[in-house]
């Protein structure tokens, strides 16, 4: 069959950066969009660019990833075609100990562009998860930069599942993952996801910058899918064990371990406990 009599599969198509241009209002976020078919990892791609003087508001986009990865070296799968893999440089005025703030300041205006999408509510699962139903839908890695007392760059890279199917979906990931098709029975242009995600990602940077993590830090809460939750927290060969009660104003998470003493933990990863 010719080409042209082939069904128009838009899970297919590449992404169109111009539709993306179109819906953009240029801010500080989205001043220049690099759009790749494929790279090894936007955030690699992104410190380059960054390490060469790329000033603050650049993102980098891939259709495809071939070493897309998340925390600590893990992998994250970047089928083509299929989702969004991109990176923000940005240039914080935020204190070196403040880096982290800004992953969760992306995880709020990711969960709450998600959720335009969808039906049910997306969930942040501290630091750096979008869970909907406890599944994972997206995730952000967030890289820095600094020398003596001030922050060079951060490279913000985030992936988000739109039309990846489950069954598409590896082994590994499969029981674990969802996506936005998944979600809503139906196909999700793209276009609109990024467009709208770099505006709501550019209106809490500047919540951020101008009046701290502490002005996002309800609708952070708001999305807690941990409150109350027994937890264990690892990180590197350090563990504890207790009860995750919510986030400090400096966005640390507020852990009360066994005998009642309150841990503020700055990095790590959560695993759900039965209660
Ligand atoms: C993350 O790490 O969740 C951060 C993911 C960031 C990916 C973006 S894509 C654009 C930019 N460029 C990059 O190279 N990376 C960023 P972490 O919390 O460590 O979670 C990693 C774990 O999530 C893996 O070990 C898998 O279990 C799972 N995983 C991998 N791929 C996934 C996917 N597509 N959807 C859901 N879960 C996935």
């Amino acid at each position: 069959m010719p080409p042209s009599d082939a069904p128009f599969n838009p899970a297919a198509a590449p992404l169109d950066i111009d539709k993306v241009r179109q819906q953009l209002i240029p801010r500080r976020l989205g001043v220049e969009l690099h759009y790749f078919a494929e790279l090894g990892s936007t955030n690699t791609h992104a410190r380059e660019l960054a390490e060469r003087g790329a000033p603050e508001g650049e993102v980098v986009i891939a259709d495809a990833q071939t070493q897309g990865r998340g925390r600590l070296g893990r992998r994250w799968e970047s089928p083509g075609r299929r989702n969004l893999y991109f990176s923000v440089i940005l240039r914080p005025r935020l204190a070196p100990a403040h880096a982290a703030q800004i992953t969760l300041m992306a995880a709020v205006a990711l969960a709450e562009t998600l959720d335009s999408f969808i039906a049910p509510m997306a969930e942040i699962k501290w630091p750096n998860d979008i869970l909907v139903g406890g599944r994972k839908l997206a995730g952000v890695l967030t890289e820095a930069a600094c020398s003596a007392d001030v922050i060079e760059h951060v490279i913000l890279g985030i992936g988000i599942n739109v039309n990846y199917r489950r069954e598409e979906m590896p082994g590994e990931i499969h029981a674990r993952a969802t996506s936005l098709a998944d979600l809503s029975g139906d196909f999700v242009a793209r276009e609109n996801v990024l467009a709208r995600l770099i505006h709501a990602l550019d209106r809490c940077y500047g919540v951020l910058e101008q009046s701290g993590f502490d002005a996002l830090r309800p609708r952070w809460e708001a999305r807690f899918a941990l409150r109350g939750k027994r937890v264990r927290v690892e990180h590197l060969d350090q563990w504890i064990v207790g009860r995750a009660l919510g986030i400090a104003p400096d966005g640390a998470l507020l852990v009360e371990d066994e005998s009642g003493a309150l841990h503020n933990i700055y990095a790590g990863d959560v695993i759900a406990l039965e209660n």
